[in-house]
């Protein structure tokens, strides 16, 4: 394992955070919300499915319709970033695969049944297969709007320094049309978009539409990029899938090298032309630095521990730097964009040390900016919910690892009115959620949370602080749902769950 360069990393942070003094806090009318069709605001909870879409020949993921049964039945998500691959839509350019949409929507059919809500992401790392002949490294756009003149693109031992590669860099600045030579990738990109979008319309599961996973901006990078040629790609896209999808949410995702540690990100404002309230939501990643150069979550927040960079301090320090600095800064872009914020992406090796903590801390994170996540991935690698599957049997059904218990953990899956606060406290299995009434008849259907197995008998304990008479909580065993009415003349309502005595 090479040692990272810690006094460059150190000097990066500083800088970096002493810039952003002036940083905007969140604004005062406070975090946005996705909201579901009865005007509640939605915590969207679940993961990635999966990273295994992306090298087979169908670009479908490994999942039968049982395994999404298991991963409500042993985690109750409500959500999933399902993973589409540009190459498998536009096969040849101009025309559509119709059997790849079947496909897709079978699976989304799975999803659909058991209430979660699907958000369509257009995948890609490193452009598409076709940057190297032998095609292993790569995934998502088609060999036809592959150009690397010819430029080499060697494999690297990280994948991500691929990018790097000429023959990549090429790709995307033709894409990005910052050579002036392919101003028709972005054409058919778009309208490969109102496709799908046109498609999924009317299917009330899909949420909402991922432009482009972790945008590359080839040899523009920061805010040249991503106001120049990434906002005019989100422009058209938002234009095209609006022409066919008025309700669809559309989620915008910053350049990932950089923001995906916590820098700021430059994307501006984008308009929604829908009819109605604009739905564009911030969807940015986080993989911090210390992360990425091998280090882990162990070792303890005072400094100490394993650290294993041998330099006094835990990585566990620099990978909690990390996150503020992202927190700080996803709620300042979220901001200037007025858009709900989701974390599309994080995810880590289950077996490092540390690693069921640092999941505990992006959970309570995003609970505290009141945005919804999608672990990477769902995928049986190691990074996943699933130690594999189990031996023989008929079903074959996927066995537990570690982290189905700490994505299994209370939520409110909608909540009737304006989120003030939500709070798990894990120690104590306790989930806080409060919120104030919007009075203005947006809102329809009760607050929903989910309770897991495990502790709550029965659903365990419910408590409003609304006066006793003035509100109810149903407990629906079948969905591990408590259903709460409160009492509409309050101005604000604070629900606690916790285990039975
Ligand atoms: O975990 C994935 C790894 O196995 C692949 O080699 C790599 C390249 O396709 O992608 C990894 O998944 C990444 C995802 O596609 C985008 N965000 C970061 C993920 C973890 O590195």
């Amino acid at each position: 394992m090479k040692r990272p360069p810690w006094p460059v990393l150190a000097l990066v942070l500083v800088l970096v955070g002493g810039s952003l003094a002036v940083v905007t806090r969140p604004s005062p009318e406070g975090p946005r919300y996705i909201t579901d069709d009865q005007g509640r605001a939605i915590t969207l909870h679940g993961f990635n499915t999966a990273g295994s879409t992306k090298g087979d020949p169908d670009a479908m993921p490994w999942i039968e319709e049982q395994d999404v049964e298991s991963e409500y039945e042993q985690m109750g998500t409500n959500f999933v970033r399902f993973l589409l691959q540009w190459r498998a839509l536009e096969p040849e350019p101009g025309e559509y695969d119709e059997e790849y949409l079947d496909a897709v929507a079978e699976r989304v059919s799975w999803y659909a049944e058991r209430d979660y809500h699907v958000l369509l992401d257009m995948h890609q790392d490193l452009w598409g297969q076709g940057i190297t002949e032998a095609g292993r490294v790569g995934n998502g756009a088609p060999e036809w709007g592959t150009h690397t003149d010819g430029l080499p693109v060697e494999e690297q031992e990280q994948w991500e320094l691929v990018y790097l590669e000429p023959g990549t860099m090429r790709s995307f600045d033709h894409f990005w049309n910052t050579t002036g030579e392919h101003p028709e990738l972005m054409d058919h990109y778009v309208r490969a978009w109102r496709h799908v979008a046109d498609r999924f319309a009317d299917e009330p599961a899909v949420l909402g539409y991922d432009l482009m996973n972790e945008p590359w901006g080839g040899t523009l990078q920061g805010p040249d990029f991503e106001k120049g040629p990434l906002a005019e790609l989100y422009r058209r896209s938002i234009t095209a899938i609006r022409e066919v999808d008025n309700d669809s949410w559309i989620f915008v995702e910053p350049q990932a090298v950089g923001i995906n540690w916590g820098l700021p990100s430059a994307l501006p404002h984008l308009d929604d032309p829908r009819e109605g309230k604009p739905r564009i939501v911030y969807a940015p990643h986080i993989y911090p630095l210390p992360m990425d150069m091998g280090e882990s979550y162990g070792g303890d927040e005072n400094g100490g521990g394993d650290g294993r960079s041998g330099r006094g301090e835990s990585s566990r320090v620099w990978i909690d730097r990390s996150i503020s600095l992202w927190r700080r800064n996803v709620l300042a872009t979220a901001d200037r964009l007025e858009a709900p914020i989701v974390l599309g992406e994080f995810g880590l090796d289950t077996s490092s040390p540390g690693a069921m903590e640092y999941v505990e801390r992006m959970l309570a994170v995003t609970d505290e900016i009141g945005a919804g996540r999608a672990y990477w991935s769902n995928d049986l690698d190691g990074w996943g919910p699933w130690a594999g599957r189990a031996d023989g049997g008929e079903e074959r059904a996927v066995v537990p690892g570690p982290l189905v218990d700490v994505m299994n953990r209370p939520y409110p899956r909608a909540i009737a009115g304006e989120p003030l606060a939500v709070h798990y406290d894990r120690p104590t299995q306790t989930l806080t959620v409060s919120f104030a009434e919007k009075n203005d008849g947006s809102v329809t259907g009760p607050t929903e949370i989910y309770v897991p197995e495990g502790g709550f008998p029965g659903g365990g304990s419910i408590t409003s602080s609304d006066p006793e008479g003035s509100w109810s909580g149903e407990w629906d065993a079948d969905r591990r749902v408590w259903e709460v009415e409160s009492a509409p003349y309050l101005q604000e309502h604070e629900l606690v769950v916790s285990p039975a005595n």
